[in-house]
């Protein structure tokens, strides 16, 4: 198991140094004073530690320099993202209603790598990890109000300065401003922010190579329709491609396709356990969710509606349908070009969504259902039908891999991996712990900052910048995440360890601090009276006390 290269300076190594300068006699600071130089020496050595750390991270490069793996053969990738599709949302993983033919076949006749996470659970800051293969506090998309920051690098720059052919279609989302087409495409189909399932009126238009065209009908057929027919185009047989096909689908407020809606009306519905307010572990779970039960982005008042998460969720997987029509068109397409089995074909959600869990709705927290997507790769030339892999793979690895299957080396600053080699049976070292984040949102104050640290067995949560408390669960043993340890003295070495780690980590990659932007757009704040609404969750037990902790201060 790979642990993530620590190339900073050791904590020794370190304070030896800046000793080691203190005591260096040939310096002339020294004759200066011992306490002016030792003042100026601190802060030398100051700055050589925040630049070592600093250092530990490659810098964005300001130009685009593809390199080739030599020897390589550039293979063609098909991507596919939908929006806010959760990971066991698929008829092959046992799901009570859910219709996913298409998805199946991948899985089948190619790889499921179910153990698929996402760094951010947000649309913008997952899909700016996806197109950078950066952690969101480097790329610092962290909400989705805004374009991306001046200098961000798209893996399909690296691709098309290659002499590739790219496509972007369908939902960007980074910034409402506008939908002109972005750097490193050939070729340009997408809308402003979300987009719309439907035209909302006669005159909207999409934005196609720059080029206002209204939008002919329900979407989901529509961009299949788009990257199918730049599929067709495809032809010299010589430039390999990449298509990047982004739906719309199947974030909410969910509408199905005609033909789809209904369908699920009648089938039964249980809400997960976790939906039902605990009596015996509440005690210990955090204020923060048991007020979010009551707001926007909670079951008890889902997006400020007195509708209920069984009709959410049958909707959403109606709407679902036409994704897997989608993918099941692509497919089609590369069999008729003959493309079939060389192409490479990665399907993937861009964040996890939640029907009830832990009393919410939405994503954006760190528990399983909110982190985790789904993912589907397929390339008969390169894969064993039917591979399972159960490595925790990330939206930060899709441009490495991508560019891997192309025949190009990743480039040095970016923080995902390859993981080709995973699917193929090959030993490869590999992430031992999984890194999340999330920073909070004056639109939806409801979610706090988080942080946590997910390994095999144990996920540590800390919320930083509040007073509630912390969360530890074996996911192992407890993979609905109801259990918090974070209290019990048995696993008081786990959580220790956990911290650490989790700090260590982010050190290493370049997270200790916090991005922030200024206040922008709407603010959903709202809760329901006749549901509890006017008062706060009770502290967690563990913080209460009944006798002071000190009889009298000396
Ligand atoms: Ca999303």
């Amino acid at each position: 198991m790979m642990k993530y290269p620590n190339t900073q300076i050791p904590k020794e190594a370190r304070s030896s140094k800046s000793e080691g300068d203190c005591r260096a006699p040939e310096r002339p600071l020294i004759r200066h004073g011992f306490i002016r130089s030792f003042v100026i020496l601190w802060v030398l050595g100051y700055f050589v530690i925040s630049h070592t750390v600093t250092a530990a991270v490659t810098p964005v490069p300001t130009t685009v320099a593809p390199k080739k793996i030599a020897g390589a053969q550039p293979r063609n990738v098909v991507f596919i993202l939908s929006d806010d599709h959760r990971y066991d949302a698929m008829s092959f993983m046992g799901h009570a209603f859910a219709k996913t033919p298409h998805m199946d076949a991948m899985a089948r006749k190619g790889v499921h790598l179910k153990n698929a996470m996402v760094t951010t659970s947000l649309c913008s800051p997952s899909r700016a990890s996806i197109l950078t293969g950066l952690y969101t506090f480097r790329h610092r998309v962290i909400d989705n109000q805004r374009l991306v920051p001046e200098g961000t690098l798209f893996f399909p720059q690296y691709l098309q300065k290659a002499g590739y052919s790219t496509a972007f279609i369908g939902k960007w989302h980074m910034g409402h401003a506008n939908d002109d087409p972005r750097p490193g495409f050939d070729h340009w189909v997408s809308f402003k922010g979300q987009g719309m399932y439907y035209p909302p009126g006669p005159n909207y238009t999409i934005n196609v190579n720059g080029k206002r065209v209204k939008q002919d009908g329900y979407i989901t057929p529509l961009l299949t329709r788009y990257a199918v027919e730049w599929l067709e185009r495809q032809t010299d047989g010589e430039t390999p491609f990449c298509l990047y096909l982004s739906h719309k689908a199947v974030h909410g407020p969910f509408k199905p396709e005609p033909k789809y809606k209904g369908t699920l009306a009648d089938v039964p519905f249980t809400l997960p356990k976790s939906a039902a307010q605990q009596t015996n572990n509440h005690a210990n779970r955090p204020r923060w969710l048991l007020d979010q039960r009551n707001s926007w982005h909670g079951m008890d008042f889902p997006l400020h509606s007195g509708s209920t998460a069984e009709a959410f969720y049958k909707s959403y997987c109606e709407a679902l349908r036409s994704v897997d029509d989608s993918v099941g068109a692509v497919m089609e397409q590369l069999k008729k070009m003959g493309l079939h089995d060389e192409t490479l074909v990665i399907y993937m959600g861009d964040n996890g969504y939640m029907f009830g869990e832990h009393g919410l709705i939405d994503k954006r927290v760190a528990y399983e259902t909110s982190m985790r997507v789904p993912m589907l790769m397929q390339c008969p030339e390169l894969f064993e039908g039917g591979t399972v892999v159960d490595e925790v793979v990330a939206n930060i690895d899709i441009a490495p891999t991508v560019m891997q299957a192309m025949g190009l080396e990743k480039p040095a600053h970016m923080d995902g991996k390859n993981f080709l080699p995973l699917a193929q049976g090959k030993a490869t070292a590999w992430r031992d712990y999984f890194l999340y984040v999330y920073y909070w949102e004056q639109n939806y104050p409801q979610t706090p900052t988080q942080f946590c640290l997910r390994g095999d067995q144990y996920k540590y949560i800390t919320y930083y910048g509040l007073w509630d408390t912390d969360e530890l669960f074996d996911i192992q043993a407890d993979p609905k995440e109801q259990k918090n340890l974070i209290h019990d003295p048995r696993f008081a070495k786990q959580k220790q360890q956990m911290q650490n780690r989790l700090y260590e980590m982010m050190d290493e990659l370049g997270g200790m601090t916090i991005p922030m932007n200024p206040p922008r757009g709407r603010q959903q704040n709202k809760r329901l009276r006749d549901r509890g609404g006017v008062r706060a969750a009770d502290f967690p037990k563990a913080l209460i006390v009944d006798e002071p902790l000190r009889k009298v201060l000396k």
